[in-house]
């Protein structure tokens, strides 16, 4: 019933991850660690471990510790590293902040989190300060990592360089695998965003894995890093990764085809991780042309669905290797892939499973175990705590036996190559990112003209999911289509938006009151 991992297992040491990292740097101490893709400059792994000690040394000397979180809400830049490595090796947990949030889901998380201090950049600043006017937090200072001089705001603001001043000493927390090292934010199978318990063992195993099947990230790679750190795919396989293999990570604060590009060629990068919707620029526009980015040996997808013939299209323009991976911020957040040395897989699957992950495929209505064509279930080293505070929550997706319910229905082959054929969960993705619908059920509802509401994910013209909203209005209610996306679309992320409306009589729900999505997806293929 169980499929194994075709790898042998790993071994996990008993270490916090930025002891794993930086604990023993030996000759890449010259090696540059981080380029910041803009600007080109560089940050040699010696400075960056500098950093990350006062860092830690900064929140120490705040009082903070093992047990509390700080926010990092921020795009990718040379600094985020040091503040996240530099929390973590002060025993607090970081809680990663989507960089589009507008203030109040910036707010929501910060509450939820319990976060104490928040990191973020100038450009950030409008966004942070209303969060913080909001009720309920506990967040007590702002801390500035690209430079920004500091303001004496209602809550104190510091630079970066302020805290990297400190005199104080490191605090020495002998941190364990077990402690909480992440807090990112995912809606997981049902309901809002939660926070996912990620511990150090859990962030070091995936490294260890990904590592074991062969990865060929060397001190000579150039790693880009466009997507984003605060998501798990950005935190664990372009930063962290990057950094345990010694590579140099070139980063992007967001995605920009022309710059993409740019820094792409000029920097001689060799490994680009995407989202499929890179891959649709990449293969298709002409721009590509332009660049001499020849030097890219490997394109790697993950976080939706990439098209076979897509993916082919990439390895034929850019004459290199594309490989397709599998995972879940729940799960760190790899559990399958195509290894480097296996081209040859098909490019429409996800590759075969991580070294010691177990997977079993369920019927989702039957709870059958060992079917074809079932809900992939997850067990590892890599597989979250839990959920923060939200036991209820843990327990619908992480069962006894400490498998993990992934809401995604795969099949695999007698060779071990699973496939992703269909979500049972609600979650929608957008361009990669998560649109729970349950947040965006409830914000509809708050609008007084809507009597009810219930979103799914559909496909537009081009294939990509975007997320619909069945809407039943209130007698005498006047909105349009527009009206109501207008609505969500001033108080949410512009991945979140809705981008299709229809009205209709009734929504159509269970006995218990629960929306039956299914009947809206039925629907909606009975319309196309
Ligand atoms: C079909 O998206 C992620 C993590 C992605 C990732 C990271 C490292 C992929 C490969 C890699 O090496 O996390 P979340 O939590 O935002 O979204 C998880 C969901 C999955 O449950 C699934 O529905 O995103 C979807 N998903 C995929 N679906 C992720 N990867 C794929 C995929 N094909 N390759």
């Amino acid at each position: 019933m169980i499929v194994r991992s075709p790898y042998d297992d790993i071994d996990v040491p008993d270490v916090g991850l930025p002891e794993f990292l930086f604990g023993d740097l030996g000759d890449a101490v010259d090696r540059v660690a981080i380029i910041d893709g803009p600007s080109g400059r560089e940050t040699t792994f010696g400075e960056l471990a500098g950093a990350v000690d006062r860092f830690a040394a900064g929140i120490g000397e705040r009082g903070l510790g093992p047990g509390d979180v700080i926010a990092l809400f921020a795009p990718n830049n040379p600094a985020y590293p040091v503040a996240f490595h530099g929390a973590l090796a002060a025993g607090v947990a970081v809680s990663t902040v989507n960089a589009l949030y507008t203030p109040d889901e910036l707010a929501f998380q910060l509450r939820d989190s319990g976060s104490k201090v928040l990191v973020t950049v100038s450009a950030f600043l409008d966004r942070a300060r209303a969060a913080l006017d909001e009720e309920g937090l506990v967040v007590d200072e702002i801390i500035v990592i690209d430079g920004a001089p500091s303001v004496a705001g209602v809550i104190p603001e510091t630079s970066l360089s302020d805290v990297l001043a400190t005199t104080a000493e490191r605090p020495s927390v002998a941190l364990t695998g077990d402690d909480v090292a992440a807090l990112p934010y995912s809606s997981g199978t049902t309901g809002r965003a939660k926070g996912v318990v990620l511990t150090h063992r859990n962030l070091l195993a995936n490294l260890l894995q990904i590592e074991k099947m062969g990865t060929h990230v060397s001190p000579d790679t150039k790693i880009l890093a466009v997507l984003p750190f605060f998501h798990i795919y950005g935190m664990t396989v372009m930063m962290n990764q990057g950094l345990h293999a010694r590579a140099a990570v070139v980063t992007m604060p967001k995605f920009d085809l022309p710059e993409f590009l740019r820094i792409i060629s000029e920097h001689r990068v060799d490994r680009v991780y995407i989202a499929p919707p890179i891959a649709v620029a990449l293969a298709k526009h002409p721009m590509v042309d332009q660049y001499d980015i020849d030097c890219v040996d490997i394109v790697f997808s993950g976080a939706a669905a990439l098209d076979a013939e897509l993916g082919a299209a990439v390895g034929r323009r850019l004459n290199c290797t594309v490989l397709q991976g599998y995972g879940m911020t729940e799960l760190s957040p790899v559990s399958h892939c195509m290894p480097d040395d296996r081209p040859d897989m098909d490019l429409g699957s996800i590759g075969v499973a991580l070294p010691s992950v177990e997977c079993k495929l369920v019927d989702p209505d039957t709870g059958q175990e060992g079917v074809e064509r079932g809900e992939l279930w997850v067990r590892g080293p890599n597989v979250m705590r839990e959920y923060l505070n939200n036991a209820e929550a843990t327990a619908v997706t992480l069962d006894a036996d400490g498998f993990l319910h992934t809401g995604d229905v795969a099949t695999v082959t007698d060779e071990g190559v699973f496939y992703i054929v269909d979500r049972v969960k609600e979650l929608i993705k957008y361009k990669g990112y998560q649109v729970p619908p349950a947040e965006l059920e409830a914000l509809l509802l708050s609008n007084d003209g809507i009597a009810d509401a219930a979103v799914i994910g559909v496909k537009d013209a081009e294939g990509e999911e975007i997320p619909k909203a069945f809407v039943v209005l209130q007698q005498g209610a006047e909105l349009s289509g527009d009206d109501v996306m207008s609505f969500v679309a001033e108080r949410i992320a512009p991945h979140k938006k809705v981008r299709v409306v229809e009205f209709i009589d009734q929504i159509p729900k269970s006995a218990s009151g629960k929306i039956l999505r299914k009947d809206l997806r039925a629907r909606e293929q009975a319309s196309v």
